[in-house]
């Protein structure tokens, strides 16, 4: 591709589009929707810092965290973009209790129902540290035209239609999957358009970075324990000792274990006995775009995909990434527990 060959977002979505000849290009809208929220959000997590946009809300959300001033401003913007595009009936967000069912007669007549974490990581704002967004995207179950109900949202993470994030880092990315592999997009400032820049990206069977959040070893299941020794352990045949690396940030510690392999672990700690993060807006999209990379993505027994959920906020353990490495990881809490 020369320097002047440029393929936007919007064209990638609708190239893709003509490759499904029944396809009537509201999932197109509905994706083009997603990018032009994500521009928003960039300009302000860009100047976050210049603006009174850090901080503190002085409010909590329902998981009981404290809710950053870019967080709600993320999710405002997401549900209103979402909302005037007319494909989505109805949304559900980490940061509101429960789902919101837009009731005018253009979007009753939206074929799917949109999840998200709209800012993840948002500790990390006030210090500079990248943070990113997750979407997830479902049929509705619930026929066109009437009030969505927690049926639509308490799908498989195999039934997802499309799911992906945004990265705001040293660059804007867009990251996100239809099922047919994984593309990434990076945000042109001079264009204000997202541009093919990682046209299909496929994640190491192998890797040789691990990603925990060492601090709360102690508490770790026995398996995950031996897991970490055997990362530790110094065996060239195999790359190892692995490398530790951990941002803090989901999105983050996913994407750059995607791109160069590795693991992202998060277990069960003390103070989250069921895990820290969520099945719904979190696990499941992310695991659609690393099983798509050619990842894995498990809760250290079964697929992350194949889980049933119960509830809107449920949360699991988390172990996702280069498949060998998630598969032995899954042999270790199997013999000593997990
Ligand atoms: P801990 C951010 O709050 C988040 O939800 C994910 O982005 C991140 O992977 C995880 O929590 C970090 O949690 O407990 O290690 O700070």
């Amino acid at each position: 591709m020369n320097q002047f060959e440029v393929t936007t977002l919007n064209e990638f979505i609708l190239d893709n589009q003509s490759k499904f000849p029944k396809a009537e290009g509201d999932l197109s809208h509905l994706l083009h929707h997603v990018g032009t929220a994500a521009k928003i959000i960039n300009r302000e997590v860009n100047k976050a810092g210049l603006v009174d946009i850090l901080g503190e809300m002085g409010s909590t959300n329902v998981q009981g965290e404290d809710q950053k001033k870019l967080d709600v401003y993320a999710n405002d913007h997401f549900i209103s973009a979402l909302h005037s595009c007319g494909e989505v009936c109805a949304i559900a967000s980490e940061e509101n209790e429960t789902f919101i069912f837009f009731d005018d007669e253009r979007s009753r007549l939206g074929k799917y129902v949109f999840l998200m974490d709209p800012l993840d990581g948002s500790s990390n704002i006030d210090v500079n540290v990248s943070i990113g967004t997750i979407f997830s995207i479902y049929k509705r179950k619930t026929k066109v035209g009437e009030k969505a109900t927690m049926e639509d949202f308490l799908q498989p993470g195999d039934e997802q239609v499309a799911a992906g994030y945004v990265l705001y880092g040293s660059s804007t990315m867009l990251v996100y999957t239809t099922g047919q592999g994984i593309s990434g997009f990076t945000l042109d400032p001079s264009i204000g358009e997202f541009c093919l820049s990682h046209q299909v990206i496929k994640s190491p069977e192998d890797g040789y970075i691990y990603s925990i959040n060492e601090g709360n070893y102690l508490k770790f299941p026995a398996g995950v324990k031996q897991y970490m020794k055997y990362c530790q352990e110094k065996d060239p045949a195999s790359n190892r000792p692995y490398s530790s690396r951990y941002i803090g940030s989901l999105v983050s510690d996913i994407h750059r274990n995607l791109l160069k392999g590795g693991i992202f672990m998060y277990p069960v700690t003390e103070s989250a006995p069921k895990g820290k993060l969520r099945l719904l807006y979190e696990c499941n999209p992310i695991a659609f775009i690393v099983e798509q990379a050619g990842g894995r993505a498990t809760d250290g027994h079964q697929r992350i995909m194949a889980l049933k959920p119960t509830s809107l906020h449920q949360r699991v353990p988390f172990y996702a990434g280069s498949k060998n490495m998630v598969t032995k990881v899954e042999e270790f809490i199997k013999v000593f527990g997990g």
